[in-house]
C-alpha cells in the first residue's frame, strides 16, 4: 500500500529523510510476511508467488535434514544488525561529515557492509560450475544385507536424507540449463554411518579411461583459452580436435551426440555411478556393482531446435522445472537399482569392468531395484546448500568400496583437493550442508574457518589421558575391502582397454530410427562449427569404426568424401553385440502419465470460455500445468459467460516452453491470432518440436495458416494432431494419451517441414 510505502526508511520521496531530520533516522516499519493488509497483496503472496515458493519451507519438514534447522536464520520481524549483533541505526545512508562532506573512515557499518558484499563469490566448480538441487531422502525397499553392510540398505523402509545435485558439465555458473552436454547426477547420503556421496552422471560411460587424461578433456571442452568462445558448447575446434584423437572417446560421443544430452527435465533423466565399485557384506564378501538410478517420470529429452531456442526463452528452464515440481508437491522419484557381478563374470566379459568408457548391458546382467530416491524440499538458499555443497567419490561408507578403475582412483584424490581451494580450507566438511548427521569424532584440529570447539587436550593417539579416546572402531568402521595386488609398477592399459567401437556400435544399433537421426544430426551440427575440415574427416573415420551407415549419413551431411577408416589396434576384435533395447530413451517411459507436463491453451477474445474451462479442468485433474496464454495480458472477453483472464502472453513463454498445445474453438479469437505472428510460430514450434496439438472446430483456421502440414510425410494423417468438434470429450482423452507418450517423431523431417 502507498502508506506502506511512505513509511518505508529507504523511500527517496519523502522529505522527513533529507536534511535536519536525517540526525534522528526513522525506525524501520515490521511487517508481517503474512498480513495481507501490511504487504497490500490481496493474494496472500509476499515477496514470491506460490509458484516460486516463499522460500520458507516448514522447519524441519524433512526429518533428515532437521539437523539444519540449527543454522537456518530467519530475520522476520527483526531489527538489522552488523555481524557483530550491533543494532543498526541507518541502513540508507554513509556517515559523512556535514550532509556534503566527506564520507569518514570511521564508518565501521559501511566498510562492514561493503567489505562482506566484496567477498561474495567463491571460485565456482572447474567444471559442472551450472547446477541445481534439492533435499529428500531414500527408502530401501528389502534389505541387501547379504550383499552389502552399507547401512542405508539395513532395513526395509529404513529412510536416508540425501541432498541432489543435478548440473551440466563444460558451462559456467551462469550458463544456459539446455546446452547439449552430459548432467551431473549427485546424490549424497547422510547415513547414519557417516557420508556416501554417489557422484554420477546420466549417462553410464565416460570420454576417457585415465583420470591422467581430465585436464586435457576439460581444457578441450571448455570456452577456448584465447577468446573464451563459446559457453556451454562441445561445438568447437579444441573439443573435436581431442576427440578425434582420442578413440577411447567413440562410445561416449554415441551418448553425447544422443537426445541423453538434452533432458527435457532433471526429473526425467537416469542417474549412473559410472565405474563399477564394490559391495561389502558383514563376513567381508564381495561383489561389483554398478548404481543405476531410473526416473519414476521416465525418460524424456527435448529436440535440438527447441533446446536451441529455450536457452533464449528461459535459460533457467530445468531449474525452475525442478523448483516448480517440489514446490507444487510433485516429488520428483527415481528408483536406486543394484547391477551386481562378480568377479568370475566380470573376466569372461569381452570388455573390462574396470573401463569406465564400457558398460554392462541390462541384458546382460539385470537390475535389482533396492529403492526409490524422492526430493521433497527445495534448499532454503542457494548458496549455502547448492554452491556449498561439496561431492566427493572418497566419501564412502562401510559396505562400499572402489574398484581399481584408474579413472575413479583419480577421482578420489580429484574432489576432496579441488573444495580445499573451492571452499577456502580443509574444513569444508563443517559447513552445514557437508556435516555428516553420523558423530564426526576424530584428533584432527585447527585450519582456516575452523567451527568446531574441541576440548579437552588431547588430539592425539594413543593417548592415555582421554583414556584412550576417540578410539578405533576396529571392524565395526570402514575396513578396506582386501584386494590382493601385485605386478610391476607400470604407466599403461590392461589389452581391453584397447577396443573402443563395440560398444559404440551397440548404442547406435539399439536406438530407434529418430534417435539414431538425432545422433546424426547432431555429429552434423557440432562438426560443421568445427572449421577445420581435417577434424572432421577425423571424426568421420572414426564412425566408420562404429556404423557404416552412420559415418555415410554425417560425411553426407558435411559435404565430404568418406575418408578410409580410422586403424584399430586389432588386439581385441570389436565384439558383435546384439541390440540392447534398455539402451533407447523410448524404454522407460515412465508412470507418471500427463503430471507436471505443460500445456499452453491459446485464447483470444471471442473464444468459448465454456470449452476453455472443461479442457482446463480436464488437464488440471491429471495433475498437468496447463496456461492461458494470449496476446496481452487481462481480461479476454468470450462468446459466453465471464471474461478469461491471461496467465501468460505468448511473448514472454513462447511454444517452446510447453509440451502441448490446445487451440479452442472460437472464429474471432483465431482471427485475432492469426494476425499475430507470435502465435503462428508458437503453433509452428509446438508442430516442429513434435508435440500434440488439439484443435478445436475454428482454431483449425490457425493450423493453416502457420502452415502446419496435417499428414505425416508418408501421407497418413497425423495421430498427435487431434482435431475435434466442440464438446468431443475422447478428443481430449487422445490429446492425453498422446501427452502422456513419447513425442511424434514420425513427424520429423530433414530438414524440417
Ligand atoms: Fe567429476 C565435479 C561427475 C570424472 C574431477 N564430477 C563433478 C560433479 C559431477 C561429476 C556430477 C559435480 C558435483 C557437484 O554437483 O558438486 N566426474 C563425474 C563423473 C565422472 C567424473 C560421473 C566419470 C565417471 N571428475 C572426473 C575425473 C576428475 C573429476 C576423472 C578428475 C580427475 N569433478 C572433478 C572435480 C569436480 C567434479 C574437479 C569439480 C567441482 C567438484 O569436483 O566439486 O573435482
Amino acid at each position: 500500500s502507498q502508506a506502506l510505502a511512505d513509511a518505508m526508511p529507504g523511500n527517496p520521496n519523502v522529505a522527513g529523510q533529507y536534511g535536519a531530520a536525517a540526525r534522528t533516522p526513522q525506525e524501520g516499519v515490521h511487517v508481517s510476511a503474512s498480513d495481507p493488509a501490511a504487504t497490500g497483496s490481496t493474494t496472500g503472496e509476499t515477496t514470491a508467488s506460490p509458484k516460486t515458493g516463499n522460500g520458507q519451507p516448514a522447519l524441519g519438514a524433512n526429518a533428515g535434514t532437521a539437523p539444519l534447522d540449527r543454522v537456518r536464520a530467519d530475520d522476520s520481524g527483526r531489527v538489522l544488525t552488523t555481524n557483530q549483533g550491533v543494532p543498526v541505526g541507518d541502513n540508507q545512508n554513509s556517515l559523512k561529515a556535514g550532509l556534503r562532506g566527506y564520507t569518514l573512515m570511521e564508518d565501521f557499518i559501511l566498510r562492514e557492509k561493503i567489505t562482506h558484499f566484496d567477498h561474495e563469490r567463491i571460485p565456482e566448480r572447474v567444471v559442472h560450475a551450472r547446477g541445481s538441487a534439492a533435499h529428500g531422502y531414500f527408502e530401501c525397499y528389502k534389505e541387501q544385507s547379504d550383499l552389502t553392510r552399507a547401512s542405508l540398505f539395513a532395513k526395509a523402509g529404513k529412510r536416508t536424507p540425501v541432498f541432489v545435485r543435478f548440473s551440466t558439465v563444460a558451462g559456467e555458473r551462469g550458463s544456459t540449463d539446455t546446452a547439449r552436454d552430459v548432467r551431473g547426477f549427485a546424490v549424497k547420503f547422510y547415513t547414519d554411518e557417516g557420508n556416501w556421496d554417489l557422484v554420477g552422471n546420466n549417462m553410464p560411460v565416460f570420454f576417457i579411461q585415465d583420470a591422467m587424461k581430465f585436464p586435457d578433456l576439460v581444457h578441450a571442452v571448455k570456452p577456448e583459452p584465447h577468446n573464451g568462445i563459446p559457453q556451454a558448447a562441445s561445438a568447437h575446434d579444441t573439443f573435436w580436435d581431442f576427440a578425434s584423437l582420442m578413440p577411447e572417446i567413440t562410445h561416449m560421443l554415441m551418448w553425447a551426440m544422443s537426445d541423453r544430452a538434452i533432458p527435457r527435465s532433471y526429473r526425467t533423466m537416469q542417474g549412473f555411478g559410472v565405474h563399477t565399485f564394490r559391495l561389502v557384506n558383514a563376513e567381508g564378501k564381495s561383489v561389483f556393482c554398478k548404481f543405476h538410478w531410473s526416473p519414476m517420470a521416465g525418460t524424456h529429452s527435448l529436440v535440438w531446435d527447441e533446446a536451441v531456442k529455450i536457452s533464449g526463452a528461459d535459460s533457467d528452464f530445468h531449474r525452475r522445472d525442478l523448483w516448480e515440481a517440489i514446490e507444487a508437491g510433485a516429488y520428483p522419484e527415481w528408483e536406486l537399482a543394484l547391477q551386481v557381478f562378480t568377479e568370475e563374470q566380470a573376466e569372461a566379459f569381452e570388455f573390462d569392468v574396470l573401463d569406465p568408457t564400457k558398460l554392462i548391458p541390462e541384458e546382460m546382467v539385470p537390475l535389482t531395484p533396492v529403492g526409490k530416491m524422492v526430493l521433497n524440499r527445495n534448499p532454503d538458499n542457494f548458496f549455502a546448500e547448492t554452491e556449498q555443497v561439496a561431492f566427493c567419490t572418497a566419501h564412502i561408507v562401510p559396505g562400499i568400496d572402489f574398484s581399481n578403475d584408474p579413472l575413479l582412483q583419480g577421482r578420489i584424490h580429484s574432489y576432496v583437493d579441488t573444495q580445499i581451494s573451492r571452499l577456502g580450507g580443509a574444513n569444508f566438511h563443517e559447513i552445514p550442508i557437508n556435516s555428516p548427521i553420523a558423530p564426526l569424532h576424530n584428533n584432527q584440529r585447527d585450519g582456516m574457518h575452523r567451527q568446531a570447539i574441541n576440548r579437552g587436550r588431547v588430539a592425539y593417539e594413543p593417548n592415555s589421558l582421554a583414556g584412550g579416546a576417540p578410539f578405533q572402531a576396529g571392524g565395526r568402521g570402514f575396513n578396506s575391502f582386501p584386494q590382493a595386488a601385485d605386478g610391476d609398477k607400470v604407466r599403461g592399459k590392461p589389452e581391453k582397454f584397447a577396443e573402443h567401437y563395440g560398444q559404440a556400435r551397440l548404442f547406435f544399433i539399439s536406438q530407434t530410427p529418430p534417435e539414431q537421426d538425432h545422433i546424426v544430426n547432431a555429429f552434423r551440427f557440432e562438426l560443421t562449427k568445427v572449421q577445420t575440415v581435417a577434424i572432421r574427416k577425423r571424426i568421420v573415420a572414426m564412425l566408420r569404426n562404429v556404423d557404416e551407415t552412420l559415418a555415410q549419413r554425417v560425411a553426407d551431411g558435411l559435404g565430404l568424401a568418406l575418408p578410409p577408416a580410422m586403424p584399430t589396434l586389432d588386439l581385441v576384435p570389436i565384439p558383435d553385440y546384439a541390440p540392447a533395447p534398455s539402451l533407447s530413451l523410448t524404454h522407460r517411459p515412465g508412470s507418471t502419465g500427463i503430471h507436471t507436463r505443460r500445456v499452453a491453451i491459446l485464447v483470444g477474445p471471442g473464444v468459448d470460455a465454456a470449452q476453455v474451462r472443461d479442457i482446463y479442468g480436464a488437464l488440471l485433474a491429471d495433475g498437468a500445468v496447463p496456461r492461458l496464454v494470449g496476446s496481452a495480458l487481462g481480461p479476454v472477453d468470450t462468446q459466453a459467460g465471464a471474461p478469461l483472464a491471461v496467465e501468460v502472453t505468448l511473448e514472454t513463454a513462447p511454444g517452446v516452453l510447453f509440451d502441448a498445445v490446445v487451440i479452442p474453438d472460437g472464429a474471432a479469437a483465431i482471427e485475432q491470432l492469426s494476425l499475430d505472428a507470435n502465435a503462428l510460430d508458437f503453433v509452428r514450434q509446438q508442430y516442429r518440436h513434435c508435440k500434440p496439438l488439439l484443435v478445436i472446430d475454428a482454431g483449425k483456421a490457425l493450423l493453416d495458416k502457420a502452415g502446419v502440414p496435417l499428414t505425416l510425410p508418408d501421407g497418413s494423417a497425423d495421430p498427435a494432431i487431434i482435431i475435434a468438434a466442440a464438446g468431443d470429450a475422447k478428443a481430449v482423452a487422445a490429446f492425453k494419451q498422446a501427452l502422456a507418450g513419447q513425442r511424434a517423431y514420425a513427424r520429423e523431417t530433414d530438414p524440417p517441414r
